[in-house]
């Protein structure tokens, strides 16, 4: 496999103006004409270049330009190339290709799922449907025809407007499709199947009426009520907060069994997983509910910040989805909590995000070369991405920001442009210079802060010290200092100080001038506050305003300040869980001399007054008193000893609930409710809470909390405290464990959603045993590795988020790993190589560990035929 590299971008040789598309579905293959209208580029400056065009996979039945069918000499095919030397200025190319949806395991391009074609383009699938210039900088005016057997696809759908339909002589049935819209090949999109609706309008902020119609299986109508109400929610948030309106009357949505990420954006036609379109309360945990409102509002948010706007080629991937993950993120901050939010992107960030910039496949938002550019849909081009334009928000400030945005989308509406083109339009209306502010988009690592204060009683100032560096990752060894905005504030006895600041370089965020935003641009930097007449202890990178490693010597006096005090949230949160870091350190340390683990009286005190305190946010509560992921400690600690860390951790866990049983039963008395199931903030906070409590309390292996686990298991009436009680159940050593799983699985077994739930929580416990439970769970009838949802619920979740299974000593489970990527680097590579993540990681942790994980790499890199997508992960980890 090869190397692409974006300083190697040339604009395209020729442009299609005009693409129709004729698809004759069929039960054993499927026949794909198209009649493209191609002319030379005037920009490419490449007078008489060969039309080169891209296909795979493909049976091609015949070439003809302008009428005149070519003969087999007049063009040549290479990999996935088909070279035709000699065209004209402009010309219509008729192509007719068959292809097998049927084999296609893949889930790119055409395929089946459940019965129904469905389509997957992006990023380079079209052209596993026919012959075509698959590039996004292409962009074209498509009429698709669909023809297929009325009974077995009563639906036919494709992108635009339907503008004719045809019932046929021989039981067939035609439909055609037109998107006045230009489009790049990936956002193309067909569906056929036998699908129900479920439809709804929406009136436009013009006052144009919207038809909304949601695509599922006939069993599942019941479940699109919430993703319907998302989709409308979005609609009006994306008008109020950006001016964005929608452009065509209809918005159809589908949901598919077999996809292999969360939703696609194809316009006018997501088609999304239904995990992330279908919920109802009886199936649906919160966490459920709260993904379909963002994914719903990240796909359809796209219709401006991705298709009216897309991405010149691929390397440009995180203006499209760093963008549109602000602002679904932003989205759900209005409609929920936004701290909650806040906390909850952070720790994805801090977790899987930090790891890979730390790791062997590290890369910029904007990387500068790739193998396979399916392995670059990634944390970091979707999260931190998200997080530079968060930075951009932060140092523009909200209207500014609103004004940069108008203007990107006025300056490139239709077009297919660059992160650049976003940064100048950012620069242009708000007159703030992002010159420094570049590196983010070049630039792999995490930047660490090192901040230190120095109080000057008789000058009344107090100096924050500020450094920054960033490790050096694969292909960068040095790297220029980052802009960095440093929101802070200054905690004084009585609240929040006044600031004034020595000189410039800094943002006033707050009325009252108690926040700033301090302009971090140099490698070491001071920035001195006057008038401070007492010391104070600061309060910093509120709301996490960049993606940063801070360091700051904090006492355990002033996280408790903080963790109690604190106006920001996020720093709120962020104190608890160094004090909760700091108490693992203890823990480990305790454990290993083999002694008992007695956590901090000052730690307890103020875990004893969250609970205690039914005046507070429920969730804020819940979040702070559970200690750092196992995640998040692998990324503190060097080496990683996963099985140490996990018992440290998990005597902590058990000291903690032992000291604060009467609360922690107390708390969940009180945040027990007979309320009819909302997923409002109010009472996702109140479940959350009543289930970190029941976790603790199951902790204490005693009847009295067994038997609250039991009586919540079975009395109650929604998923997220069913779910939790089984979670509880299954990681105790209950008797009652198995008829629990049991029941469920009896109860549930016709809705895919909810096995997939299933598999997870046997996949995640924490007990021995795991992985020769989910070696059984493969054979289980429920399980088909053809399906990603179930592949991510068995095998995803026992080696991603089952560290102490799966880092067993033994290498078991780095063995299974290895054997299951190279089954699935046949059927299914993109499902492969992500699966392949955890193995990936092997430098971090102890050498026995790596020994072993690295071998596995080894055998897997001698498989023969590894696809181009495990390839690379493999090879790039080893080297
Ligand atoms: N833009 C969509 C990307 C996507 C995708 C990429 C590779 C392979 C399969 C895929 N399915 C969807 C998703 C999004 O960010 O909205
Ligand atoms: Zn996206």
């Amino acid at each position: 496999p090869s190397t692409i590299y974006l300083s190697d971008y040339q604009v395209p040789a020729y442009l299609i103006d005009t693409t129709e598309l004729a698809f004759e579905l069929g039960e054993d293959s499927s026949l794909v004409t198209s009649l493209l209208h191609i002319r030379r580029n005037p920009a490419a400056n490449q007078l008489g270049a060969a039309l080169v065009l891209h296909g795979t996979e493909l049976e091609l039945l015949s070439l003809a330009i302008d009428g005149r069918v070519l003969t087999a000499s007049e063009w040549s095919q290479s990999g996935e190339q088909l070279v035709i030397a000699d065209v004209p200025e402009a010309f219509v190319l008729r192509c007719e290709t068959r292809i097998r949806p049927q084999e296609n395991t893949s889930l790119e391009g055409l395929y089946k799922s459940s019965g129904m074609f469905c389509t997957q383009c992006e990023a380079e699938g079209f052209r596993k449907i026919t012959y075509y210039l698959d590039r996004p900088d292409v962009m074209s005016v498509f009429t698709v025809e669909i023809t297929a057997d009325a009974q077995r696809y009563p639906v036919l759908l494709s992108n635009g407007n339907l503008v004719a339909t045809e019932t046929l002589t021989d039981g067939r049935h035609k439909t055609v499709w037109q998107d006045p819209f230009p489009k790049p090949a990936y956002l193309f999109a067909l569906v056929a199947g036998k699908l129900s609706c479920v439809s709804d309008s929406f009136r436009t902020m013009n006052g144009r009426d919207v038809d909304l119609k949601i695509y599922v299986e006939d069993k599942d109508l019941d479940k699109c009520d919430h993703a319907m109400a998302s989709l409308k929610n979005a609609m009006r948030w994306d008008e109020e907060v950006y001016g964005r309106e929608y452009d065509l009357d209809i918005f159809n949505i589908v949901a598919v069994d077999d996809f292999n990420m969360g939703a696609m954006e194809n316009k006018s036609l997501n088609i999304f997983n239904t995990s992330c379109v279908l919920a109802k309360p009886e199936t649906t945990t919160d966490a459920g509910f709260q993904r379909v409102e963002g994914v719903v509002a990240h796909e359809y948010f796209h219709n401006w910040s991705g298709n009216r706007v897309t991405c010149r080629d691929w390397f440009q991937l995180s203006l499209k989805e760093g963008f549109t993950v602000f602002r679904d993120s932003e989205f759900s901050a209005d409609m929920g909590s936004p701290t909650v939010k806040r906390v909850e992107d952070v720790t994805l960030l801090r977790t899987a995000q930090f790891a890979e910039d730390a790791g062997p496949m590290a890369h910029p938002i904007r990387p500068d070369s790739f193998i396979e550019i399916s392995n670059f849909y990634t944390v970091t081009v979707y999260e931190k991405g998200a997080e530079v334009v968060r930075m951009i928000h932060t140092l523009l400030g909200p209207d500014a920001f609103r004004k940069g945005s108008d203007l990107y989308f006025e300056r490139h509406d239709g077009q297919a442009v660059t992160c650049e083109d976003f940064v100048l339009a950012m620069e242009a209306a708000s007159g703030v210079d992002l010159s420094q502010f570049r590196n983010w988009y070049s630039q792999a690592g995490t930047p660490k802060l090192s901040v230190s204060g120095d109080y000057d009683a008789e000058q009344q100032s107090y100096t924050l010290n500020v450094s920054q560096s960033c490790p050096a990752t694969p292909g960068q060894s040095s790297k220029a200092p980052f802009h960095i905005p440093l929101k802070v504030a200054l905690l004084g006895e009585a609240g929040q100080l006044p600031l004034q600041l020595l000189g410039e370089s800094a943002n006033v965020e707050s009325a009252d001038n108690t926040e700033m935003v301090l302009n971090v641009t140099e490698q070491t930097q001071s920035f001195t506050f006057t008038g401070i007449n007492e010391l104070p202890v600061p309060s910093l990178l509120r709301g996490f305003s960049a993606p940063v490693k801070l360091d700051f010597d904090y006492s355990r006096e002033q996280l408790l300040r903080l963790m109690r005090g604190d106006s920001d949230g996020f720093c709120r949160w962020d104190a608890s869980q160094q004090l909760g870091l700091a108490e693992i350190k203890r823990a480990l340390a305790d454990v290993a001399a083999g002694q008992n683990v007695a956590p901090d009286a000052a730690y307890l005190a103020a875990c004893r007054d969250l609970l205690s305190d039914g005046s507070l946010d429920g969730a804020m509560v819940a979040m702070m008193l559970q200690l750092p992921s196992e995640a998040y400690l692998a990324e503190i600690f060097h080496p990683v000893d996963v099985l140490a860390i996990h018992h440290a951790r998990e005597a902590l866990r058990l000291a903690i609930a032992t000291a604060l049983q009467l609360e922690l039963l107390d708390c969940y008395n009180r945040c027990c409710s007979d309320a009819p199931y909302a997923a409002d903030a109010e009472q996702i906070a109140q479940r959350s809470l009543k289930n970190t409590a029941l976790a603790y309390l199951m902790l204490l292996d005693n009847e009295s909390a067994r038997e609250l686990a039991t009586a919540q298991f079975e009395n109650s009436e929604n998923m997220t405290d069913r779910l939790a009680a089984l979670n509880a159940l299954v990681n105790s050593a209950a008797p009652y464990k198995a008829k629990a799983l049991q029941s469920f699985y009896q109860n549930w077994q016709h809705e895919p959603l909810v096995i997939n739930q299933w598999f997870q929580v046997q996949a995640m416990c924490r007990l021995p045993g795991s992985l020769e439970t989910v070696q059984g769970l493969m054979n289980h009838p429920a399980f088909d590795i053809r399906n990603p949802n179930k592949v991510r619920a068995l095998i995803g979740a026992f080696c991603g988020q089952n560290g102490v299974n799966f880092h067993r000593e033994d290498g078991a489970g780095y063995r299974f790993l290895g054997d299951q990527v190279i089954i699935l680097n046949r059927s299914n590579p993109q499902i492969a190589s992500r699966l392949l993540v955890p193995l990936t990681k092997w430098r971090k942790y102890l050498p026995a560990a790596q020994q072993l994980m690295c071998a596995e790499l080894q055998r897997i890199l001698a498989e023969p035929d590894l696809s181009s997508d495990v390839y690379e992960v493999v090879s790039k980890s080893l080297q």
